[in-house]
């Protein structure tokens, strides 16, 4: 009877747990079927899931090996820290073991023996999986905690971070922020980054270890001293922006910045006690699988949602290839007490016949002609299933019909083609003497210039005679007595007045300095 009872306690919370089923064979007036809800996976200790990464190298104590003693103990230096020696060594997996009752495995710093150079370390889990955090992290100090630390957390594995909380013993003094506590937060400010001294002021290392990120304090503003009331916290995690993506993290890292001091300022004549000692990190949470799914399991290394609702991805992110007649949607929490599955459709099942590759998520009927049209495709496609690109883009053929980059801009070059429209493999219509895919180029024989233009002179069949240079394949610069367009006249011929009229025109020195003028001077030649 007492195990009876004690089975009745054990299981009551788990009955109750809300969004544990993703879907239910019920029968109807119309007979059985599936009915499908939004779901999520239950909480689990994320320790065991974790890679462990700890910067900068070196830091971890017993390379080459040393004593240290503690605030307790000042001038006892007897214990040591020695990597060579299993029974000595301090390694960072120690912070994720299970301990045996009573006794503390943990992984440990050098000693602070270059002070007053900053005692630094950085210790970074990844879970290379989106984790939705259900309750407080938990870092556990031996030998007294940091007076500064600041814990940061990234949402993109380790690609951005942003900083969570910060602890200090003085947060004005150590980050120049006012010192706050999260039970004073409120329903406005429950996702508020801040600094609190809760954590990091002596008080005996024997005595508080913890270090705290507090979600249940967060969860409470909404759910109330002993998270009764989830549906409000709920209610809230799907209307107010950004609170769900507050308590979700793919990596967190603890800076560790001064370590701790036992309650004075840093002795430097005994500079062995002071280290970090860190022997556990709670970290609890679930699974992100958009409500897609209530399991989550190890495999390859990651953890991964296994996707209800016709859904895939790492996080259910996505609808499954030949369910994509409307756009992707995460389950919702509302309405209470099961919540929106927001399945992803087959094709043809959710308007009639209408596929729009997920371009669409609005199909309208189209009275005179009899059919289902997609409306207001998106990604440029277009047509009655969004199965074509628009004007101006043309087809990724290694893209599915259904991916967002199905549609791929021509970018013809509107000086040198025709229009902005292109072939399938992105070829645009060039215009005379122009060439390339997207008409930039010119042919052979053509300069551009505000498009491509046929030379007029060059170095092989156009040749300016008589002396003349060819000036980027556009014009001749004939010497001074001759003209035409390769220079090929002689001014006297062409004009008897103009040869006779001017001194020194068949080549004096004058007329000399002022050719030479005219070679270095393409601009006057341009008028
Ligand atoms: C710790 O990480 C931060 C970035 O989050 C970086 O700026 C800093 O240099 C790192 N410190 C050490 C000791 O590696
Ligand atoms: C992260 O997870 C993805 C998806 O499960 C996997 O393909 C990838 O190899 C993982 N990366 C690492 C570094 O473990
Ligand atoms: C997913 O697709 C299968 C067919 O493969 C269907 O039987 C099932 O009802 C679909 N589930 C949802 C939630 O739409
Ligand atoms: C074509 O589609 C593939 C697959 O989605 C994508 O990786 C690639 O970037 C696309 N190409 C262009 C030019 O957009
Ligand atoms: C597109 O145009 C280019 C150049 O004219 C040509 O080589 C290519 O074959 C054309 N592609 C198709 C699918 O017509
Ligand atoms: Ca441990």
């Amino acid at each position: 009877m007492l195990y009876l009872a004690a089975l009745l306690v054990h299981c009551v919370p788990l009955a109750m747990a809300q969004y544990d089923i993703c879907k239910s064979w019920v029968t109807t007036d119309d007979g059985p079927s599936w009915e499908f809800y939004a779901c999520q996976p239950k909480a689990m200790r994320m320790k065991d899931y974790v890679t462990v990464r700890v910067d900068p190298a070196g830091i971890t104590c017993g390379d080459p090996p040393e004593r240290f003693c503690t605030h307790e103990n000042p001038y006892l230096c007897s214990d040591e820290c020695d990597a060579s020696n299993p029974d000595l060594a301090h390694p960072p997996k120690l912070m994720f073991d299970s301990e045996d009752e009573g006794l503390a495995t943990y992984w440990q710093s050098v000693t602070w023996r270059r002070y007053p150079e900053p005692l630094l370390a950085n210790i970074t889990l990844s879970w290379n999986k989106s984790i939705e955090l259900t309750d407080d992290i938990v870092i556990t100090f031996e030998y007294g905690r940091p007076t500064i630390m600041m814990l940061e957390k990234s949402l993109d594995n380790g690609r951005t971070w942003h900083p969570y909380q910060y602890y200090a013993d003085d947060c004005m003094e150590a980050f120049s922020m006012p010192a706050r506590r999260v039970r004073d937060l409120s329903t406005t400010s429950a996702n508020r980054v801040l600094c609190t001294e809760e954590y990091s002021r002596w008080a005996g290392s024997k005595k508080e270890k913890t270090v705290r990120f507090e979600v249940r304090d967060r969860f409470a503003i909404f759910a109330g001293p002993d998270l009764k009331n989830m549906d409000n916290l709920y209610t809230r995690l799907e209307s107010a922006k950004g609170l769900k993506d507050f308590f979700t993290v793919t990596d967190l890292r603890m800076r560790l910045l001064r370590p701790a001091l036992g309650g004075t300022y840093v002795q430097r004549e005994n500079l062995y006690k002071y280290f970090y000692a860190v022997s556990n990190i709670e970290v609890t949470g679930r699974c992100k699988c958009n409500l897609h799914a209530n399991l989550c399991t190890f495999k390859e290394g990651s953890l991964q949602c296994e996707c209800e609702h016709n859904t895939t991805g790492q996080d259910c992110g996505k609808c499954k290839k030949n369910f994509r007649s409307r756009s992707w949607r995460a389950g919702s929490y509302l309405p209470l007490p099961n919540g929106s599955p927001n399945a992803c459709a087959a094709a043809g099942s959710a308007f009639g016949n209408c596929e729009c590759y997920g371009h669409s998520n609005r199909c309208s009927y189209i009275d005179f002609l009899n059919v289902v049209t997609c409306v207001s495709c998106k990604h440029n496609t277009r047509g009655q299933h969004c199965q074509h690109c628009r004007l101006g883009f043309y087809r990724n053929s290694s893209a599915e019909l259904d991916d967002e980059n199905v549609c791929i801009e021509c970018n013809c070059n509107q000086i040198g083609s025709m229009h902005d429209r292109c072939n399938e493999t992105g070829y645009c219509e060039c215009r005379e003497g122009a060439t390339g895919p997207k008409c930039d180029d010119c042919l052979p024989n053509y300069y551009w210039r505000q498009g491509c233009f046929p030379n007029v002179c060059d170095d092989e069949l156009l040749l300016c005679q008589n002396g003349g240079t060819c000036y980027q394949n556009q014009r001749c610069i004939c010497p001074v007595g001759f003209k035409g367009v390769l220079c090929q006249q002689s001014r006297c011929e062409a004009d008897k007045q103009d040869c006779d009229g001017a001194p020194g025109a068949r080549g004096g020195p004058a007329a000399l300095a002022l050719a030479m003028l005219a070679l270095q001077l393409p601009g006057w030649v341009d008028l």
